[in-house]
């Protein structure tokens, strides 16, 4: 467990408690969800299950963090660039909760099991602890900065595949159809002849919950969001894996086109990305 524990109660412990709870709660809406709303295009969707998660969600964090920042989907305004301007004004926040309530709305609306909860908590720009909880299978995946990675409780590790040939990789299709999509529609096109197989799950956080517990061998996709990402970041680099974005950069939480991998993949997997992107 973190030491580090204000009131009583430790970060780590109060976001498990968060993802538990709206997890439990989200399952027990699916099929039976009353109001489906587009948000920014025909792709966006929100129902009032995501609204209603997040809200669960920030209430708890408050009590416990009055004084912390939080960044949550459905409290910002839609759009492609959602979330770097909502990190602008939370860019001086000591303890920032970066929440996902809902990922793989989609799916959830049409009743296909694979979404999750993703809930990272960052401090001075670094996520320090990092859950993403699948509700459908019971399968909790939790990270803490410096501690390891956990899922149902066992210590994960990334895969041990050494090349793209050998490689499961996951991808995803964004909304935005002017830059987005057809930029990973490249990649797509270029790796599936190079790789073992591509899969698309449609929830970015399990995508990456996965490349952390070595059921992926990497994950790439264009133009998500802080709060698809954050909790996976942590979840990656504590499983022995890498995240940067996909020229190969860092991961920080600006990063909104993103390369995951099991580490050993990572400079092929950008190489082969970029290539892509460049048309070579
Ligand atoms: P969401 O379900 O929380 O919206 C799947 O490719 C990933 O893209 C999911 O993590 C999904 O998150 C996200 N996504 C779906 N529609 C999106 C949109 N219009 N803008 C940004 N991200 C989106
Ligand atoms: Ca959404
Ligand atoms: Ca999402
Ligand atoms: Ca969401």
């Amino acid at each position: 467990m973190s030491e580090q524990v204000v009131g009583g109660k430790s970060f780590t412990a109060v976001a498990i408690n968060c993802a538990a709870k709206a997890g439990e709660w989200i399952k027990t809406k699916l099929g039976n969800h009353t109001s489906l709303s587009l948000k920014y295009s025909a792709q966006d969707l929100v129902t009032e299950v995501d609204k209603g998660a997040e809200t669960m969600i920030r209430n708890l964090v408050m009590t416990h963090f009055p004084q912390h920042s939080f960044l949550g989907e459905e409290g910002v305004q839609p759009g492609p660039e959602a979330s770097t301007k909502a990190l602008q004004s939370v860019r001086d926040a000591e303890y920032l909760w970066i929440v996902d309530p809902l990922d793989g709305t989609t799916n959830f609306v049409h009743s296909f099991p694979f979404f999750s909860v993703s809930i990272a908590l960052a401090h001075k720009g670094e996520v320090i602890v990092g859950v993403v909880y699948d509700p459908i299978r019971d399968e909790l995946f939790v990270a803490e900065k410096g501690k390891g990675a956990y899922v149902r409780g066992r210590r994960m590790g990334v895969s041990a595949e050494e090349t793209l040939r050998d490689s499961l990789i996951a991808t995803g299709f964004p909304a935005d159809q002017q830059y987005a999509l057809p930029l990973n529609m490249k990649g797509l096109q270029a790796l599936v002849p190079q790789v073992r197989n591509i899969r698309s799950g449609g929830s970015a956080a399990l995508h990456m919950a996965y490349v952390a517990s070595g059921r992926l061998s990497g994950f790439w996709e264009i133009g998500l969001n802080s709060w698809d990402l954050a909790a996976g970041s942590l979840l990656i680099t504590e499983s022995g894996g890498r995240v940067t974005d996909v020229k190969g950069s860092p991961y920080d939480l600006g990063v909104r086109h993103v390369a995951a991998s099991n580490g050993h993949i990572h400079d092929e997997f950008v190489q082969a990305l970029q290539q892509a992107e460049s048309g070579s």
